[in-house]
């Protein structure tokens, strides 16, 4: 086992239905610390880039404006195995296919607006976390 840091965010359907805090809580039952956490209004840009790598898909374009419709909440995860543990918690991409208990299952609204995001390898998770969080920003 590895004390790992993952990158995290509630997005604009979670945010703007005031679940937050809900999530949060899934977060921390499931074992994993919010070492850094911030609210933040994504631009064009940003939404462009954090998701480059799914462009060339037919759900981009909904993607980018799903995710810049309200504001969303950033965080920095830290625990053991820390990429995989919230990638369970968090449940299946669409909320139809998530496991009893996850917050996809237990909040998500559809495959698009579904309420988190997690990385999914710990070589992502140190690059998402450098697009949104200096170093002394991460409080272990
Ligand atoms: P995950 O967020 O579980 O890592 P992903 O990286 O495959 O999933 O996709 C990124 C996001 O894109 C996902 O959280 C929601 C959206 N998305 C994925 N597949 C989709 C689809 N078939 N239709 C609409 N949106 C989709
Ligand atoms: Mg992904």
């Amino acid at each position: 086992m590895a004390l790992e840091r993952t990158f995290s965010i509630l997005k604009p359907d979670a945010t703007q239905r005031n679940l937050t805090g809900a999530i949060n809580s899934y977060i921390e039952k499931a074992g994993l610390r919010i070492v850094a956490q911030k609210r933040i209004q994504l631009t064009r840009g940003q939404a462009e880039t954090f998701y480059a790598v799914h462009k060339e898909r037919p759900f981009f374009g909904e993607l980018v404006e799903f995710m810049i419709s309200g504001p969303i909440v950033v965080q920095v995860l830290e625990g053991e195995n820390a990429v995989a543990k919230h990638r369970e918690v968090m449940g299946a991409t669409n909320p139809a296919n998530a496991a009893e208990g996850t917050i996809r299952k237990d909040f998500a609204l559809s495959v698009g607006e579904n309420s988190a995001h997690g990385s999914d390898s710990l070589e992502n998770a140190q690059i998402e976390i450098a697009q949104f969080f200096a170093g002394n920003e991460i409080v272990g």
